[in-house]
């Protein structure tokens, strides 16, 4: 049985998401804005497929897909490239590869005890996000 994420998670802790964000090339204006918001995470899982949709007051993103499927992903709203990507089990991690114009780019979600963990990766910066159940 693998891990299930599903849920409802606020963000409490946020490191180093300016340096991915710069990674990204996301403008000043839009990072300082960014850099205050507190997302949260609505994610349903079901046996290969997930929903993984993220809001805030600024911008929205939300995601579907299925276990090593790949698919077009667009990224709207956030830098709004757009990529190949696919997600992995890794043991009891999910393991995104986003295969487009910057390099090294993916994610990865775990959960530690009671918290949802995301490590946001592009080029050589990482950005570690840390949510509590809602
Ligand atoms: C999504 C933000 C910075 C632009 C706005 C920030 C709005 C709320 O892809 C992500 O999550 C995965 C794994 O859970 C599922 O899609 C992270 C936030 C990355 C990148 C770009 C700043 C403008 C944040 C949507």
């Amino acid at each position: 049985m693998p891990v299930d994420f599903s849920g409802t998670w606020n963000l409490i802790s946020n490191d180093n998401f300016e340096g991915y964000m710069v990674a990204l090339g996301i403008d000043f204006a839009t990072r300082k804005i960014a850099k205050m918001l507190k997302p949260q995470k609505v994610i349903k899982q079901d046996g290969d497929s997930f929903y993984i949709h993220t809001t805030s007051t600024f911008r929205d993103y939300s995601l579907q897909f299925k276990i090593g499927e790949e698919f077009e992903e667009d990224n709207k709203g956030l830098d709004n490239r757009k990529c190949k990507s696919v997600v992995t089990w890794e043991n009891d991690k999910l393991v995104c590869v986003q295969t487009g114009e910057k390099k090294n780019r993916g994610w990865t979600h775990w959960l530690e005890g009671d918290d949802l963990h995301l490590e946001l990766r592009c080029e050589n910066q990482v950005c570690k996000q840390v949510f509590k159940r809602a």
